[in-house]
């Protein structure tokens, strides 16, 4: 039907209908991409006991077949629901999964489940041994907060571990299990992480990054030239936070790069200062290099979703790597998703944009496109002073100090999924502050004008972006645009902001694009591309699925 169609993204990864949340165990496996889900089979809302893991197939990450559900709730210790958890390679190259159930009696325990065949090229079937749980509900837990068991990495000393997300005592802490077999598991006296601070923690990720370069590790990598990352989605403020440190196997202790940012989570870096949450990274050997997947979730209401029959989007996956400084984390979306590029449109080169300027970027259709520009900024000196309240609250001062808003250097940026009479607009931009000597580049997200429709969540996004400003007088902006999502990655993926739009005109007329400065200062757009993007096979079927 029509109504299906609303929002529905063209290269974002979506089942054909119903609910998705998590992403699952990702893997590559003999040749192929593996991607599962939170997936609710009977309809578009999430279901505390229906949940079963979906699962598609894909030879290049953009490109998706849908197959059927890999692990449904039908045993006693997942009968309420087969939840998060993650994907491992044994030695010998076969997959396992470890995963949360909900068993008989509503408690959370950890399962594992093999392929049935690990000759099928597509691991269609999953078998989940009768001995499961694995790893059984512990006495100081309460049976609704132990899940989401990560990916396992080998120690030296030959033992798998696997983190875990569990209240202890009433503290929220990361869990580490470790087993010689991958069937008995033994916890660690300490966890790798804990915290009074937050609330319960959910879907933990440890894993190496290289010191230097953009190469992914296995996730059993460690020793000279390798940090790792540890990874927690936050209920409490439903965010994802992440802390770069020294993990040592020996001790299995983590030891933050930046232990002035505390032990509360809240206070450690941000993969995304928009809508996401829950990712899940995993190493891509065919490619050598680590990505990450996130879920967005819908920003309007539940009977929206009823009404189109699905609900929730995966953020086009990201290759993630160490920033030289060290502390914070790089992210770009996977090269794949240019083989989508079709017809090209440019800004003459060093455009400038004086106070006021709104250049519309016509010749790619404004709802479907990837945008790359640079702006060079030829003088920092009209920088408005930064109040150091604003520190604290990015997201606010985005909203204070909006697109339409006058500064000193900026607010400048994109205006996507324009309305003809930009009633509807989406700004995506940045601001410079001057702060002290120094200065702070602000990023954001604006959805306040999105949508003429009420009851749909319009927040203003935002964040800081960890640059050098002095030296990079050159920012640069991408920004995916695709139906209800503008995913954008700014200071070369140093800061990202997700959103999910629900524009109304986008059902009856096309959607503008514009690159714009309201700052006084003028600034240059020394290169500006956008390319209209074709639409990617994604879960319709499987005709034209070539399994090599
Ligand atoms: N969603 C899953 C849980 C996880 C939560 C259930 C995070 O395993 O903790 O759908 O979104």
């Amino acid at each position: 039907s029509e109504g299906r169609h609303v929002g529905r993204t063209a290269y974002h990864f979506q089942p054909a209908k119903n609910w998705q949340n998590d992403p699952n165990g990702p893997l590559y496996y003999n040749g192929m991409y593996h991607f599962f889900y939170q997936y609710n089979p009977h309809g578009a809302l999430w279901d505390i006991g229906n949940l079963s893991w979906g699962h598609s197939v894909s030879g290049d990450l953009v490109n998706w077949a849908p197959l059927d559900t890999a692990l449904d709730p039908t045993a006693p210790f997942d009968i309420n629901g087969c939840w998060s958890g993650s994907a491992t390679i044994l030695p010998g190259g076969t997959p396992a999964i470890l995963y949360t159930g909900i068993d008989a009696s509503n408690e959370e325990v950890q399962n594992v489940a093999f392929p049935k065949n690990p000759a099928d090229p597509l691991l269609r079937e999953w078998v989940k041994p009768s001995y499961n749980p694995v790893i059984a509900l512990p006495a100081d837990v309460p049976g609704d907060k132990f899940r989401d068991p990560s990916t396992a990495w080998l120690g030296r000393d030959g033992l798998w571990r696997i983190a875990v997300s569990a209240e202890v005592s009433g503290v929220a802490s990361t869990l580490v299990y470790r087993s010689a077999d991958f069937l008995r598991w033994e916890r660690n006296a300490a966890p790798l992480h804990s915290s009074r601070a937050a609330g319960m923690v959910e879907c933990p990720d440890l894993f190496p990054v290289k010191q230097h370069g953009k190469d992914g590790l296995d996730t059993s990598a460690n020793g000279p030239g390798v940090s790792h990352v540890l990874k927690l989605s936050v209920m409490d403020t439903l965010q994802d936070y992440y802390m770069v440190g020294r993990y040592d196997d020996a001790a299995d202790t983590f030891v933050p790069a930046e232990p002035g940012r505390g032990d509360d989570v809240r206070n450690w870096r941000r993969f995304d200062y928009g809508h996401v949450y829950a990712s899940k990274s995993f190493f891509d050997a065919r490619k050598n290099r680590r990505v990450l997947w996130s879920w967005a979730n819908e920003s309007d209401s539940q009977a929206d979703d009823v009404a189109r029959g699905w609900s929730g989007v995966q953020t086009v996956p990201r290759k993630l790597w160490l920033d030289k400084d060290g502390k914070q984390l790089r992210q770009w979306p996977i090269e794949e998703i240019e083989t989508l590029r079709r017809k090209r449109v440019g800004l003459r080169r060093d455009t400038m944009l004086n106070a006021g300027a709104m250049n519309e970027i016509v010749g790619v259709a404004g709802s479907q496109a990837d945008v790359e520009v640079a702006f060079k900024i030829p003088s920092l000196e009209g920088a408005e002073a930064l109040d150091p309240n604003w520190l604290l609250d990015p997201q606010k001062l985005c909203g204070e100090k909006g697109a339409s808003v006058p500064g000193g250097v900026g607010p400048f940026g994109l205006i996507v999924m324009a309305s003809g009479d930009l009633q509807e607009h989406t700004a995506v931009f940045f601001r410079v502050f001057r702060h002290h000597d120094d200065y702070k580049l602000l990023m954001c997200t604006d959805l306040t004008k999105s949508s003429t429709r009420a009851g749909v969540y319009k927040p203003p996004y935002g964040g800081f972006v960890d640059i050098d400003i002095k030296e990079h007088k050159v920012i640069k902006l991408r920004t995916l645009i695709d139906h209800s999502v503008v995913e954008s990655y700014g200071a070369e993926g140093r800061a990202c902001i997700t959103a999910r739009v629900y524009p109304e005109h986008a059902q009856t007329s096309n959607s503008h694009l514009f690159v714009f400065n309201n700052g006084t200062g003028t600034v240059k757009v020394t290169k500006l591309e956008a390319w209209e993007l074709a639409t990617a096979t994604v879960n319709v079927g499987d005709e034209g699925f070539i399994v090599s």
